[in-house]
């Protein structure tokens, strides 16, 4: 078919076949100790495109060294030549962006466009944090005559990142962007299902002149290289995104060493539209807020709450416009790309399943798809299921996928109350008119994020992150430098 030819051409112009193969460790590629081969598939077509290395704790251990071994000479380069070179590795981004976007999109089943977007938002994240590297200052603090006292923000050390498969390029660089700003040195653990970009961007950090060992990149499973990675006695913080069963058992054994953690899991957010909203403006944000990479945000804006006099209007425009939406292959740039993984979509259509199963209705979707041109790919439908009941699973469980519950609220402090009431706490939106009512929507509702108005208006300055069951910690902004540093205080007696 057409899109056949041009899957084959975009191959080649991502040089698939070039793709770096092992782990890159103390600034080069190495094979696995141990051997082993995974497989890399595309979900568009799901069938697979490229292998990997699935690497071990002898890798992990590999990987530490080189970065405690480099980590204080990175510290010590001064402030303005780390940025530097952060800088370079932005500007290498932007200019390997055409491969690093193609490359995410087939591994990741991305629409290409929702790829280039990532990239650039990559690329924006070091620019962003090589500004940040020579000014991270302490304070002189007044404690009275006969003593200087100040503050230092030293870099907290070697880092771990374990990092999911939804962004695999962007959840990276928010944290491995202000830990090189910091003078940390960095092992990366990619999604056993999205390996590339991360190994990409070792491959870019060295011709920027980063350091051999400050960024080193693991491949392999969660139980082969994510769990040695945590229980490694000489990591001295771990930045985790993914799910709550996951980050709990991150926690734990991060505990047994005292190894500081971030957490960063997933979601159920609320998105509140009250009567007086502009729909016009309201129906395509809720949508790009479910719908954009197929559902699989954590801050996705995946329970729609709307007011009652507004519930038919919305859920017959909500259902107009979701019926004109075409899902295919990421190349294709249609309206919706397709799910991760074959796991993935099992999940997504067991939620939609058990949902059905305990009555609550389905208004549009429901079922996966199969695109003529794209057989055999992991595709859901654009699903919006009302459900009446807030303690039903369909509304308190992270789904994952492009399916959007739509619950509805007597006036504005029901709303609020719907919106709190899952354990999760990671994003919030409001559509309204009313000043007031948005103001007092962002004091109320538990959440790391508010938008009012525009769902995801967030850009790289402004923090990121969960409270409750999403975790804790916060990337991106000033906020995020602090993950990667350590206060000390120095108390001098003036004699
Ligand atoms: O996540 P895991 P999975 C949610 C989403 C999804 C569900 C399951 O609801 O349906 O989680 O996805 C690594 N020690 N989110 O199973 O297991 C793993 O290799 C250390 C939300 O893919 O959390 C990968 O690199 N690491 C989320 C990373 O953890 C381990 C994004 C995430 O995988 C490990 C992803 C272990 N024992 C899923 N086991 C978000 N918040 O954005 C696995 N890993």
């Amino acid at each position: 078919s057409n899109l056949d030819h041009r899957l084959a051409e975009a191959r080649a112009e991502a040089a698939i076949a070039g793709l770096p193969r092992g782990h890159f460790i103390d600034g080069a590629f190495v094979a696995p100790l141990e051997g082993g081969e995974m497989e890399s598939f595309d979900p568009g077509l799901g069938r697979p495109f490229a292998s990997f290395a699935n690497g071990s704790q002898a890798d992990v251990d590999r990987a530490v060294q080189s970065a405690r071994k480099a980590q204080k000479a990175w510290a010590r380069t001064a402030p303005a030549e780390r940025g530097r070179i952060l800088r370079r590795i932005a500007d290498l981004i932007l200019e390997e962006g055409r491969r690093l976007a193609l490359v995410e999109m087939f591994d990741a089943g991305k629409r290409l466009r929702e790829a280039e977007g990532d990239v650039r938002s990559a690329a924006r994240g070091f620019e962003y944090y090589a500004g940040a590297a020579d000014k991270l200052e302490g304070a002189q603090i007044p404690v009275g005559e006969g003593y200087l006292a100040y503050t230092v923000q030293e870099p907290v050390g070697v880092v771990a990142q374990i990092i999911p498969w939804n962004y695999p390029l962007t959840s990276a660089v928010r944290g491995v962007a202000p830990a090189l700003a910091c003078g940390c040195s960095v092992v990366l653990k990619p999604a056993e299902q999205t390996p590339f970009t991360a190994l990409l961007l070792a491959e870019i950090c060295k011709r920027a002149g980063l350091p051999d060992g400050v960024f080193n990149v693991v491949t392999g499973t969660g139980a082969r290289v994510g769990g040695p990675l945590t229980a490694h006695g000489d990591i001295d913080h771990i930045t985790f995104t993914g799910s709550v069963g996951t980050g709990s058992r991150v926690m734990s054994e991060a505990a047994r060493n005292i190894t500081r953690v971030t957490l960063e899991l997933g979601g159920k957010s609320p998105h509140v539209l009250l009567a007086d909203c502009d729909l016009d403006r309201a129906i395509p944000d809720a949508m790009g807020a479910i719908f954009e990479n197929a559902g699989q945000i954590c801050s996705a804006g995946s329970r729609l709450i709307v007011e009652r006099a507004i519930r038919d209007e919305v859920a017959e425009r909500l259902s107009k416009a979701m019926a004109g939406l075409r899902t295919g292959h990421g190349l294709a740039n249609l309206d919706v790309g397709a799910v991760n993984s074959a796991e993935q979509l099992a999940r997504v259509e067991a939620h939609v399943e058990g949902a059905r199963g305990r009555g609550n209705s389905i208004i549009s979707g429901g079922t996966r798809l199969s695109p003529e041109d794209a057989p055999g790919g992991w595709y859901f439908a654009p699903t919006l299921i009302e459900a009446p009941d807030p303690a039903d699973a369909i509304v308190q469980e992270e789904i994952f996928g492009p399916v959007l519950t739509l619950q509805v609220a007597d006036d504005f402090d029901h709303a609020v109350a719907l919106a709190d009431g899952t354990g999760y706490a990671l994003a919030g939106a409001i559509h309204t008119r009313d000043l007031t009512k948005a103001v007092r929507f962002a004091r109320e509702v538990d959440a790391g994020q508010i938008y009012v108005n525009e769902y995801f208006a967030a850009p790289f300055e402004v923090p990121f992150g969960g409270n409750g069951k999403s975790g804790f910690g916060r990337a991106k902004g000033l906020e995020g430098l602090k993950t990667y540093c350590k206060l000390k205080s120095v108390t001098m007696k003036l004699v």
